[in-house]
């Protein structure tokens, strides 16, 4: 069972919920000049308007009070606070952090930010983005000028959101802003180990401007199972476990990448100077995992990328709207692998939840059992990773509110509040009366 101190949260992103992407001097993000590219979003749509959070979150902090929320994970848009990514500080910018910090604390919410939830200001992009190492430099200073700000309130921080999409999906399929698309991994390797040394420049900046804080990074990871036991599929799997989980945790807490991959990789491994690795390696407070699926793959060796896997989806399984397998024992296998392969002092949960295809009833309320089902099931397997072991300190619900879903706009509903996007209007759907039992429970409900 969980611990009577355990996290229950939320969680969001900027580019995804603030809209008022031109107000109080917010610089153009990458985001900004991608989902405005003819055929990059579905629907066209973009995260202009979003939820208007922006301007709603006081009602959206009320939402939290009703839900009983302990913890809220948001994320800050470095554009608001350094338009141009390094230069002039936006003081409107950290005005918008400093109240809803205040209201937040104000409400009993504690706050657990993060700094880089995938919109960097686009000026940055146009000096090479993640593929300069010069942007390591970049976000440190950033990250010294808002711990500086909020560092007296904010006392849990993270660095970065999910390296696997900021490397493969933006440098290496091309579905995530800056749109850049290769078979090889060359470009995704370099952008991951420039973050990478960001992520360890910016661990004590933290702890210098935010006294007795808490910091770590946030990993999406997924257990890989082999379709059939035959050894070919089962190496197969060991490859793109080497390319999925830990290329990504390796460096992090061995200092060093998986030497099956880098062998894999070969002239597409990553350039590494004297004393990166240490950076990179730099003690996080804890490590934040985001679980939607796990990952099925068979030996394929036609594939034309270096794991030469193929991607199963199994039939006959259930699935949600993003058409994920619902697979809730994932979870409990991927907190129990990260305590005994890495030991963080600490673990969240940082993510965690399901795309329904919801609609407004007549009555004015969503009945959407599939999201309710999900929670529940995925709790169970949480509170089993506790008893097996796992330092679980918190667990956060995505997402709070219905909200742009990058390459999928606002087509695919995660939030437990429904979201009329032409009203703005919040509606808490019957899976956020769920949660709310399971945080009043600290836990498990019926
Ligand atoms: O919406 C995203 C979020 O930004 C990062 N993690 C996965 C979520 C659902 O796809």
């Amino acid at each position: 069972m969980f611990p009577k101190d355990f996290v229950w949260g939320c969680a969001t992103a900027s580019y995804q919920i603030e809209g008022a992407v031109k107000e109080d001097g917010r610089g153009a993000s990458i985001w900004d000049i991608f989902s405005h590219t003819p055929g990059k979003i579905m629907n066209s749509d973009t995260g202009d308007a979003a939820c208007d959070h922006y301007h709603h979150y006081p009602e959206d902090i009320q939402l939290m009070k009703t839900l009983g929320l302990k913890a809220y994970r948001f994320s800050i848009a470095w554009p608001r606070i350094i338009p141009d990514g390094n230069g002039q500080i936006n003081e409107s910018g950290i005005a918008f952090y400093d109240s809803l910090v205040d209201k937040l604390l104000e409400a009993g919410i504690t706050p657990y930010p993060t700094l880089y939830h995938w919109d960097m200001p686009q000026a940055l992009d146009e000096k090479g983005g993640w593929l300069n190492r010069e942007s390591a430099d970049w976000f440190a200073n950033y990250t010294d000028v808002i711990t500086r700000a909020l560092g007296d309130r904010v006392k849990n921080w993270m660095t970065f959101n999910e390296p696997y999409c900021i490397a493969y999906l933006s440098y290496h399929e091309g579905v995530h802003a800056p749109g850049h698309k290769h078979v090889s991994y060359r470009e995704a390797n370099q952008a991951l180990h420039h973050f990478y040394l960001a992520h360890g420049k910016a661990i004590p900046i933290i702890h210098a401007n935010s006294s007795a804080s808490k910091a770590g990074i946030v990993l999406s990871l997924s257990p890989v199972h082999a379709v059939t036991d035959s050894e070919a599929d089962k190496a197969a799997a060991v490859r793109v476990d080497g390319k999925t989980n830990r290329w990504l945790a390796d460096p992090l807490f061995k200092g060093a990448y998986p030497a099956d991959r880098l062998a894999l990789l070969g002239a597409d491994g990553p350039d590494i100077q004297a004393g990166d690795m240490e950076i990179i390696s730099t003690p996080m407070d804890f490590l934040g995992v985001n679980y939607y699926f796990r990952t099925v793959v068979g030996d394929d060796p036609n594939s034309p990328f270096v794991e030469k896997a193929r991607y199963v989806d199994l039939p006959d399984v259930p699935r949600t709207d993003m058409g994920w397998e619902i697979y809730p024992e994932g979870l409990r296998e991927i907190l129990t692998w990260v305590q005994q392969e890495y030991n963080p002092p600490e673990i969240y949960m940082t993510e965690n939840g399901c795309a329904v295809p919801d609609e407004v009833t007549a009555e004015g309320v969503v009945h959407d059992p599939p999201r309710s089902a999900y929670l529940k099931a995925h709790v169970a397997a949480a509170a089993a990773a506790v008893e097996q072991g796992a330092c679980l300190k918190g667990y956060f619900a995505w997402s709070l509110l219905d909200n742009f879903e990058w390459a999928f706009g606002y087509d695919r509903r995660f939030g437990i509040t429904y979201v009329d996007y032409p009203t703005q209007k919040r509606t808490p759907k019957d899976s956020f009366y769920t949660y709310q039992a399971i945080i009043r429970n600290n836990g498990l409900v019926e």
